[in-house]
Parts: C-alpha cells; structure tokens; sequence
C-alpha cells in the first residue's frame, strides 16, 4: 500500500544527500512476528548526512491486516528546521489513517511564521488531506503544526491525492533546509539538542503503535523498538 511512498523517500534522499548509514541497535533493525495467523514483519533504515543527524523509516507489513509507513527525518542540530514526520497505516482495504507534518520544535511567531506558514499553499490544494481530527493520544498543540496532514481516506485518494501532497511537502521541505542558515552560537545549538530530544520524549510516552508492537513482537522488543531506535534520545526513566 505505501510501498510507492517509502521508494518514493529513498530515492529524493539518495539523489540529494549524501547519505551514510547510521546503526540500529541489533536485533531491532528487523522482526517477524511468531504470532498470529497473519505473519507481520518490520524492517527499518536508517541514515545521517552533513545536515540531517538522523533519517529513520520503519514498515510493517502483515499483508492484508495492517501496511504502516513510518518516517522522522531530524536535521542536524545546528538547524532550528522542523522534523519532518510521516505515519502512514492501513488496517484493511477500509481503514487508512495518515499523518504528516513539519513537526515545529518552538511555538512562536517567528518560528512559525517561518517554517509553518510556507506549508499553507500545499495544504490548501490538498483539503480531503486534513480533516480536523481529533487526537486522542497526543496533543495536536505540541509538534504539530497547524498545516498537518491527518486523514481517514480509502485507497483511491491515497494513490490520487496523497501521493501528490506527500512530494509537494517533501519538495517544500528540502528547501527549508537547503535555506536555513546554521546556528553558531553553542547556546542556540543547545536549544535545539533540547528540543529534539523533548520530541523523542514526548513522542516514546505516547507512541500509539506500543500496542501494536506488542501484539505482533511482545513488549519486550517494543519497548526495546521504542527507547533504542525510534526515540533513542528519550529515557524510559524519566
Ligand atoms: C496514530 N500511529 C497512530 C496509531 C498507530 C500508529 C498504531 C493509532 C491508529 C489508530 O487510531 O488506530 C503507528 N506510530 C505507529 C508506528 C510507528 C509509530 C507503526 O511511531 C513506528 C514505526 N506518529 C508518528 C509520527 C507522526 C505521528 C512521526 O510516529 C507525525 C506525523 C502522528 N500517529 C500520528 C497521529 C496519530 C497517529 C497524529 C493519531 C493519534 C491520536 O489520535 O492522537
């Protein structure tokens, strides 16, 4: 379902990155679930370059039952750039649910009037792609902007729609970067390890798919899955 997506992304970053592997701790690069009748398995990569400090991607595939494409890009932190966040699911041909965004570290006017009102022009194309839902796990006045995609589509607008806005916003996005002029001062620089590692808190504490890991891997592997890889800057602890 999302697999156009996923080479979609590796290709624009293999053509304008230069790209070194960055380690996923072994044994959570991949995973194929024991249980079940459907057999589920998840594959992640993951990337650094000169101005992103880290490129991840994960796919679950258990065929018929559940397809999720999973992406955070964070750039380097000498830039105060968003993350670039995409949640794509379908649990069956009915259910699809999809998440994208420019994930703002800071809420202020200047911020946003810098790295979130460009997005405007796209998401105004793209309106069946935001349908003001309602978060129930996170709260959408944190890291979310408010140009986000979230939607509940059928597999028609995926391919018609979707696939369209996801390029435009990546497009957008790599020009944000490619502009954005690094920080220098070690103070300014500090604020974005802050926030950077702020999302990976926030976001492990409230990861919806904690559920869905473990029913496919156990909790174990999840937790695992969640505070060495995905979020690896947030502390179980804390
Ligand atoms: C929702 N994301 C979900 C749900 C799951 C995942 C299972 C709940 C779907 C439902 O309502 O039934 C799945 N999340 C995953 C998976 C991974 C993950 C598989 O991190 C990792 C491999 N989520 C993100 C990112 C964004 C995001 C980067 O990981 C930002 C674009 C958004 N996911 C997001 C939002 C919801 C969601 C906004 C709805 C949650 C809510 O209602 O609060």
């Amino acid at each position: 379902m999302f697999a156009p997506f996923k080479e979609y992304l590796e290709e624009e970053l293999f053509n304008r990155f230069d790209l070194r592997s960055r380690s996923i701790p072994a044994g959570l690069e991949s995973n194929v679930s024991a249980r079940g009748k459907n057999p589920a398995t998840i594959q992640s990569w993951c990337y650094q370059s000169e101005q992103l400090r880290k490129i991840r991607y994960s796919y679950i595939d258990a065929g018929e039952t559940a397809q999720v494409f999973n992406s955070v890009i964070y750039p380097a932190h000498k830039y105060d750039v968003p993350l670039l966040g995409v949640d794509f699911l379908s649990f069956g041909k009915k259910k699809i649910l999809i998440v994208m965004d420019f994930q703002p570290l800071f809420r202020d006017r200047a911020y946003v009037d810098k790295y979130i009102e460009p997005m405007a022009e796209i998401r105004d194309k793209y309106n069946e792609l935001a349908q003001n839902l309602e978060m129930k796990f996170y709260d959408a006045n944190q890291y979310f902007s408010k140009y986000l995609l979230f939607a509940k589509l059928d597999s028609e607008t995926v391919v018609n729609s979707l696939f369209p806005a996801f390029q435009e916003y990546l497009e957008l996005y790599w020009q944000m970067l490619d502009q954005a002029e690094p920080l220098t001062k070690p103070e300014d620089i500090q604020r974005i390890v802050e926030a950077q590692k702020e999302y990976d808190q926030y976001s492990a504490e409230r990861d919806p798919a904690h559920g869905l890991f473990s029913s496919y891997f156990g909790s174990e592997w999840s937790e695992k899955f969640l505070y060495e890889f995905l979020f690896e800057d947030a502390s179980p602890l804390a």
